[in-house]
């Protein structure tokens, strides 16, 4: 093994084999060390590691996984900072319980989110519609088309730097977008030759550096749809639009679902909160409710 230890981040991983780029931006091919397995320390794509670079053809290995700032299981991804949620504005018809679904999930891993209503050319004032429903919920929400290219400007310039993933309903426009900011063809598009060479179509999960020293999460079906069970109380946290009221309700703890003198049910009657968005919250809270009476079973 090399003397040498260089810090990397993995992009891929494929068959047990790690794909790392070092600060100099070369691409290094690993494997975890042994003590890592024994530890089930298994590297996830967006690791920041220390590694030893193989030589000659050789492959390294990963020595140590950095710790991580953030994670999650379904992809098994680290180190994201921020979850891009795509919905479109129609074709298909926006569900938005999908996306309070998807911000509850990014909260709660500790990942900013950015909702994106994409094919706003389709129904102008629907994504208008949207994106008023999410004012105070902390995801700055934008309007673009990645068809024509609108929009586009002021979404790369937030995702600047930063390393990103994409998640929404299928068909919304993740693909179309990503290649549209980033001069990206996913299908075609490789990182490199030597992890494409003898492989079949199954796509991996990789993270593509883009303009900028930011990178892109390409990923089959990134759902973000499971949410883990806990206790029904810490719902309301997961909605930012809610903070302002916290503390002024009749009740304690308040659950801003059904309680008289809710100063949450007073906020969304004056108009301050979107009705709807507290709907759905409303239905998430009945569902967690179910499942944390449950959870024994
Ligand atoms: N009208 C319109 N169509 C779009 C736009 N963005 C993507 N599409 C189309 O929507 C379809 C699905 O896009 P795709 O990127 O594959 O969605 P994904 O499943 O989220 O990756 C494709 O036919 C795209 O051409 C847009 O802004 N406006
Ligand atoms: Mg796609
Ligand atoms: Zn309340």
């Amino acid at each position: 093994m090399s003397e040498k230890t260089l810090q990397g981040r993995i992009l891929q991983g494929i068959g047990g084999f790690y794909y790392a780029r070092d600060d100099a931006g070369t691409v290094h091919t690993l494997r975890a060390q042994g003590k890592l397995r024994r530890e089930r320390m298994k590297p996830k794509v967006g690791d920041h590691v220390e590694l030893s670079p193989g030589e000659g053809e050789e492959h390294g290995w990963i020595l140590r996984i950095l710790p991580r700032r953030n994670e999650l299981t379904r992809p098994p991804v680290a180190n994201i900072d921020v979850i891009v949620v795509v919905a479109a504005a129609a074709t298909p018809d926006p569900d938005l319980m999908m996306v309070d679904r998807m911000l509850l999930n990014a909260r709660r891993a500790g990942i900013a989110a950015q909702l994106v209503i994409n094919k706003s050319d389709l129904d102008a004032a629907r994504a208008a519609d949207i994106a008023a429903q999410y004012r105070g919920a902390g995801v700055e929400p934008l309007m673009v088309c990645a068809g024509n290219g609108a929009g586009l400007d002021a979404l790369r310039e937030r995702l600047w730097g930063k390393v990103h993933a994409l998640a929404g309903q299928s068909g919304a426009g993740k693909s179309t977008m990503i290649n549209a900011l980033y001069g990206l063809s996913l299908e075609t598009g490789s990182l490199s030759r030597k992890i494409e060479r003898g492989k079949n179509t199954t796509r991996h999960c990789q993270l593509i550096p883009v303009s900028g020293g930011g990178m892109v999460l390409d990923t089959p079906g990134f759902s973000l749809l499971e949410t883990d069970v806990f206790d029904p109380v810490e719902l309301k946290d997961s909605w930012p639009e809610f903070a302002p009221c916290e503390g002024q309700c009749y009740f304690q703890p308040c659950y801003h679902a059904t309680e008289p003198r809710c100063a949450v049910r007073e906020a969304v009657a004056a108009g301050e909160i979107d009705p709807r968005r507290h709907e759905r919250y409303a239905a998430l809270l009945d569902e967690m409710r179910q499942r944390w009476r449950d959870r024994y079973d």
